[in-house]
Order: C-alpha cells, then structure tokens, then sequence
C-alpha cells in the first residue's frame, strides 16, 4: 500500500487503545495498580491487529471491539510478566522499566498476571448483543493461549531437553507466538460477522503474521538497541535458546521471515482492498526495530 503512513495509523489505534484501557483500569483495589504499571508501555500489535480487521470486515460500531482488542492486551502483558519471572526467562527489564516481580516482588508479580489473565474474560463479555461472536471469539482466544497454545508453547521454550530441530523451532514460534497473533488478527473480523472463508485466510495470513513476528524477535534479540527494545537483548543466546538465528544464522533468519511475510501479504491480498493496512502492518513487523 505504498504511501500509507503506517507510523501515523500505528499511533492512532494505539492512543485508542491506551484510553480504552484506561477506562478498564479504575483503582477498585491494590492488584489494579500493578496489573497497570505492565499495561504500560507496550506497542498494542496484538489489538490493533483486532480493531484493524474489525474495520475490514465492515465492522462500524468501535466500541463493539475495543474490550476484546484490550482483553487480548491484558492476555498478552499477563504473559510477559510470567514470562519475565526468576523461574522462567528471569528478566529484570521490560517495556523500558524494571519487570513486575522486580517491581512489585515475586509472588504480587504472578498474582498480577493472573488478574490480568482473569479480567480478559471479563471484558471480552463486555458490549452489547453478538452473543454468539463472543462465544466464538472466547473459544478460539483460550485455543491459542491456553494449553493448546501459547502455554504449551512456553514449555517446549523452557524445555532444556529438547532437540535442536527445525521442527521444534517452527512448533515453539508457533505455538507461543503465532497462533495468539493470527487469533488477534481474526477476532476483530469475527466481531464484524465476516464469513468462514474470510476467516480461514485471516488464520493462515495470521499464522504467517506470527512466524514472522517471533522472528523479528528473535532477530532482534540479536541485532536490536536495548534502549529501542525495552527488554534486554541478547537474553536469547546466554540462556541458549533455540532460536531462528541460532538456527538459520542472521541472513538466514531474515530471508525466511521475509518469505513469511510474503505469504502473509498475498493472502491478506486475496481478500481485496478494505484488508490492505494488513498489508502494511506484515512489512512494519518485518521492518520493525522495536
Ligand atoms: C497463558 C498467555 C499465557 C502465558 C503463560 C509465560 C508464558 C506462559 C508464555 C510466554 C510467551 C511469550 C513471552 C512469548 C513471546 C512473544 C513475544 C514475541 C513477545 C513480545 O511481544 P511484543 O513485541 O511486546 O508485542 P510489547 O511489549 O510491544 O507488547
């Protein structure tokens, strides 16, 4: 989509997205504060992603998209605080500030989470009517972020025992990133009652999205300005992490995450012109140097 100010709509969903959560966050009682000191801070791909398709599909009313779109933020920022603990990844940097169990200690930290993890479903509930697309979309986030997703995902990724194979490399980027990009990318469609073709090819388009997104990321594990990240770099290889650099080395890497993002944009193509910011938003994943 040449000549879309991508940074310009990126800031404009985000500003969105921020004063909706903002909303979602009343000081009720002392978890709030602490679930909202990790909503801050984030680049909220994974809502935009919702309210982006929500629009392509035809979806007119916002306010029938922003909970899911901040529920799947809460989802997300839930797993980097668990991601972020001593026990798993030990992490003492994140969105540019010192992670929860720093913060806040350990046991508040994983409490935090699992606020966040809880107050999703609630707010995916939030809105009037679309009973039934609620349902869906409930069912297929807790597919992607439960155990048959994003959870599973992480254990294969903690897992010291595991063989360095590019079959368990495609199934950890898979499972802890992509599937949980391609639910984010359909949901906002689901909630605009797209049809079932459209949405299998907002899954396979997401899938790629995904791919893609972890191997930026592991890419920028490597390459990328902690200052720019917010987290710290070079976590991947002291820990040795099977990485796709490790794996594929760096031209490697970014040859096979160009090719992904290849296959996503001629999918998201398919589906005609009101999908073309998808587009836009596969070349600023596979661009991006935060
Ligand atoms: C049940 C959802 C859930 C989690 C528990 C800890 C854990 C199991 C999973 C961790 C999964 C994980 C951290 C995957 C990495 C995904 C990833 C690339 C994160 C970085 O996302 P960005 O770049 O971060 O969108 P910001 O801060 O911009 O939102």
């Amino acid at each position: 989509m040449a000549g879309f100010d991508i940074v310009g709509y990126l800031k404009e969903k985000k500003a969105l997205v921020d004063s909706a959560l903002t909303e979602f966050f009343p000081e009720t009682n002392a978890l709030f504060p602490m679930m909202r000191y990790s909503i801050e801070g984030g680049k909220r791909i994974r809502p935009i992603l919702a309210l982006t398709t929500y629009q392509a599909a035809g979806g007119s009313d916002i306010d029938a998209v922003l909970p899911t779109a901040c529920a799947l933020e809460l989802i997300h920022t839930y797993s980097l605080i668990h991601d972020d603990l001593p026990c798993m990844d030990n992490d003492d940097l994140r969105r540019g500030k010192a992670s929860s169990h720093k913060r806040f200690g350990e046991a508040p930290a994983i409490l935090a989470g699992d606020g966040l993890f809880a107050y999703a479903f609630e707010l995916f509930t939030y809105g009037e009517g679309l009973a039934r697309e609620k349902i869906a979309v409930v069912r297929a986030v807790s597919k992607a972020v439960g155990p048959k997703g994003v959870v599973y995902g992480q254990l294969l990724d903690i897992n010291e025992e595991k063989s360095m194979t590019p079959h368990v490399l495609r199934m950890i980027h898979r499972y802890k990133t992509a599937e949980f990009i391609a639910v984010s990318v359909r949901a906002g469609a689901m909630l605009a009652q797209a049809p079932a073709p459209v949405l299998e090819t907002l899954q396979r388009a997401g899938l790629y999205m995904g791919m893609l997104f972890q191997y930026t990321d592991d890419i920028l594990d490597v390459v990328g300005e902690k200052s720019m990240l917010g987290k710290t770099p070079g976590k991947d290889s002291i820990a040795g992490k099977l990485t796709a650099p490790v794996f594929y080395g760096l031209d490697g890497a970014r040859f096979r995450a160009r090719r992904y993002a290849t296959r996503a944009i001629e999918l998201f193509r398919s589906l005609g012109d009101t999908y073309e910011i998808l587009d836009s938003l596969t070349s600023f994943i596979l661009d991006r140097t935060f």
